[in-house]
């Protein structure tokens, strides 16, 4: 049976689906792609809590064995099919998986944590009539600031944050792709003033699996199609 992929067509191409859906056409693995209705609660719903007990999305279902949580669903893609596509993981030895390790931590506990708190304030705050509190919004771009930096020291030596080549560490920073798309956070990162991170950032965005995503939205894939550009 094919795996399926769980996802909120509502929310259009964002976040976690959208690179769980990404590491399974980056890996070549065809999937079902099954929308969760939002809006009518279906998320909320016992079938679907059965599977995601928080009631969230995405979930991969491989043939009864589910998992939820992108970052996990992309961890089990690309172990599962190491010899499809890029390999997305670090190398066999102690030292590397250590370092692919420390570099997901940062991914989750300072990038993630910092623009999803800066798109809180100035996105979700407005939107649901909360006031903006400028001064948190100016402590967490320096917060932000601070993070690039070190990303782009290490970036001017490497294409990729592990090395040259891309790992699931860099499509992770995709989760947040929202909060990427904020002129405050864009600003941070462009090719005059951290030209290394505008680079890696253009290189990833630019990925064309991720660029069909954001265009066409989850599609179910039934075969494997020609390899993506590595
Ligand atoms: N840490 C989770 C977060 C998942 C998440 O926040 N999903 C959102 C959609 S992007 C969701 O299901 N929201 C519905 C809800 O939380 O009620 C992951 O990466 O899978």
């Amino acid at each position: 049976m094919v795996i399926k992929l769980y996802f909120a067509p509502v929310l259009g191409p964002i976040g976690g689906a959208c690179v769980a859906a990404l590491v399974l056409n980056e890996k070549q693995v065809p999937f079902e792609a099954v929308p969760v209705n939002l809006h009518t609660y279906e998320h909320r719903s016992q079938p679907h809590l059965s599977r995601q007990p928080f009631g969230q999305v995405p979930v991969l279902d491989d043939n009864g064995f589910i998992l939820y949580e992108t970052r996990a669903i992309c961890r089990y893609v690309a172990e599962k099919y190491p010899e499809r596509g890029p390999r997305l993981l670090p190398g066999p030895d102690l030292q590397e998986r250590s370092l692919f390790e420390q570099a997901a931590s940062v991914e989750f506990a300072n990038f993630f944590a910092v623009v999803s708190a800066i798109r809180m304030e100035v996105t979700i705050k407005p939107h649901i009539g909360m006031e903006v509190d400028q001064g948190s919004v100016a402590l967490l771009l320096g917060q932000l600031e601070m993070l690039l930096d070190v990303y782009e020291g290490i970036l001017s030596k490497r294409a990729y944050l592990l090395g040259n080549e891309l790992t699931l560490v860099d499509l992770f920073h995709l989760i947040a792709i929202s909060a990427m798309k904020l002129g405050a956070i864009r600003e941070l990162m462009t090719p005059d003033n951290r030209p290394n991170v505008a680079r890696w950032w253009a290189a990833l965005t630019s990925r064309p699996a991720w660029v069909r995503l954001q265009e066409e939205g989850i599609k179910s894939k039934s075969s494997v199609t020609q390899p993506e550009m590595q």
